[in-house]
């Protein structure tokens, strides 16, 4: 009986693991790879029905509110504010050159026009209107790229059966089939209807270690319908196959502040890290722990220097509205990263690992050195630098810097440097 039962649990771990086997990515996929890595920056958005409340998108959970109570936020959910433009503008104007809004959060009410369930905004809510459609067109005319996030854990459906105990990869009193069906269902659509998407971004799956997610039909559906879709997945472990990015929560790759990324080993894909710009990720009304312009700079380039983008948060309001301490933070960050950005976006973070004063950036025969910790000494020391550099400047003012290179790396010397508080930039050209 034992051994049945190892065998069983041996199956469904196999089922996970694998997930979409032998995948090999299509090169529209390899493109967009690419493409997602040089864009650096990209907002985060979680917005829903628990925006009314204003206490965060886990507060039917945290509240014990029960679903059906939970469910009437529906009736008042009317965001007549909203304006896919002004939302788009901010991102623009912060430098972000992507957005990754939920569709569906763990609440299961969906953000988007939906014909697989009538817990949706066009159908529940006095709203009746898809500002996600009303987004996806905005960002197609922008140049935003759109990505969807999905959560995979559902507090309310009943096939979903939340809480259940999960035996031969199932929840015993849901209807696993009919939840998976439902998913692909809502993937399809969500794939298909909204022009430009070009990315997945799954959470919840750390609910339920133990489950057959269906990953391989999953993943395997996701890149028949668009091949260039990149699919991510938040169960904060490696990368499995199918999947196209690796993210982080809250922490930057390789550090574990959080205990999400315990285990979460640092694959081969393209990395992502993402943040709140409070402390909240849905609208929370109480939540001041507004982080600073320069913590965010500090972020993205502490991130691009480990060669992951930044995708940071926001909670807009029930009404629809992002509220004026986000939108000033963001065109602060904006004005920074509008005269750093050459140091930033199409570059990568592999060339020489994060040293004591901060990181190192690349692209093709020019470095980038983002002292944020002004180092002790009069020079900033870069190890291992092997190829010849032949000028050494401050990206802020072009103004040049002293510097001496020898075989187990660079000196550059820091008299009269105009530092920057957030992080001061040299930019070093190879011959
Ligand atoms: O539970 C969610 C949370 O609400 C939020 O969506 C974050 C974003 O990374 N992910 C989950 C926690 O891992």
């Amino acid at each position: 009986m034992r051994k049945l039962l190892l065998t069983a649990i041996g199956v469904v771990c196999m089922l996970a693991t694998f997930a979409q086997a032998g995948y090999v990515p299509a090169k529209e996929n390899l493109a967009q790879r690419q493409k997602f890595q040089d864009m650096k920056f990209g907002m985060f958005i979680h917005w829903g029905i628990y925006s009314i409340l204003g206490d965060g998108e886990w507060v039917m959970h945290n509240r014990k509110i029960p679903y059906n109570n939970y469910k009437r936020l529906a009736d008042f959910f009317n965001p007549q504010e909203f304006n896919a433009k002004e939302w788009v503008q901010v991102a623009k104007k912060a430098g972000m050159k992507y957005i990754t809004i939920t569709s569906r959060h763990h609440d299961g009410f969906s953000m988007f026009g939906t014909k697989f369930s009538k817990y949706n905004i066009v159908d529940a809510t006095p709203y009746h209107k898809d500002p996600l459609m009303e987004l996806a067109k905005e960002c197609q005319k922008e140049g935003i790229e759109l990505h969807f996030y999905y959560s995979l854990l559902d507090w309310g459906r009943p096939d979903y059966a939340f809480g259940s105990e999960i035996v031969d990869g199932k929840p015993v009193k849901g209807d696993w089939d009919s939840y998976i069906k439902f998913m692909k269902d809502q993937l399809t659509e969500l794939i298909t209807k909204y022009p430009g998407v070009k990315g997945i971004w799954f959470d919840g799956d750390w609910e339920r270690r133990k489950v057959n997610w269906h990953y391989d039909e999953i993943y395997a559906l996701i890149h028949k319908l668009n091949p260039a879709i990149m699919i991510g997945n938040n169960h904060h472990l490696a990368p499995k196959p199918g999947e196209d990015f690796q993210m982080f929560e809250k922490d930057l790759p390789g550090q574990n502040h959080t205990g999400f990324s315990a285990d979460a080993t640092i694959g081969n894909l393209p990395l992502e890290t993402c943040e709140t710009i409070n402390g909240s990720w849905g609208f929370d009304i109480k939540d001041n722990n507004y982080k600073t312009t320069k913590q965010l700079i500090r972020y993205l380039v502490g991130a691009a220097g480990r060669n992951a983008n930044f995708l940071l948060n926001i909670g807009p309001m029930p009404n629809g509205k992002i509220q004026p301490e986000f939108t000033d933070t963001l065109a602060a960050v904006g004005r920074w990263v509008n005269k750093n950005g050459e140091s930033i976006y199409g570059t990568r973070g592999t060339y020489i690992d994060p040293q004591p004063w901060g990181v190192v950036t690349a692209k093709g025969k020019t470095m980038y050195a983002h002292v944020m910790d002004k180092p002790a000494e009069a020079y900033v020391f870069i190890p291992g630098v092997k190829e010849k550099v032949s000028k050494v400047a401050l990206l802020g003012n072009g103004s040049s810097l002293k510097f001496k290179q020898q075989q187990e790396g660079i000196f550059i010397y820091t008299d009269g440097v105009a530092w920057d508080d957030a992080d001061t930039v040299m930019k070093l050209t190879v011959q």
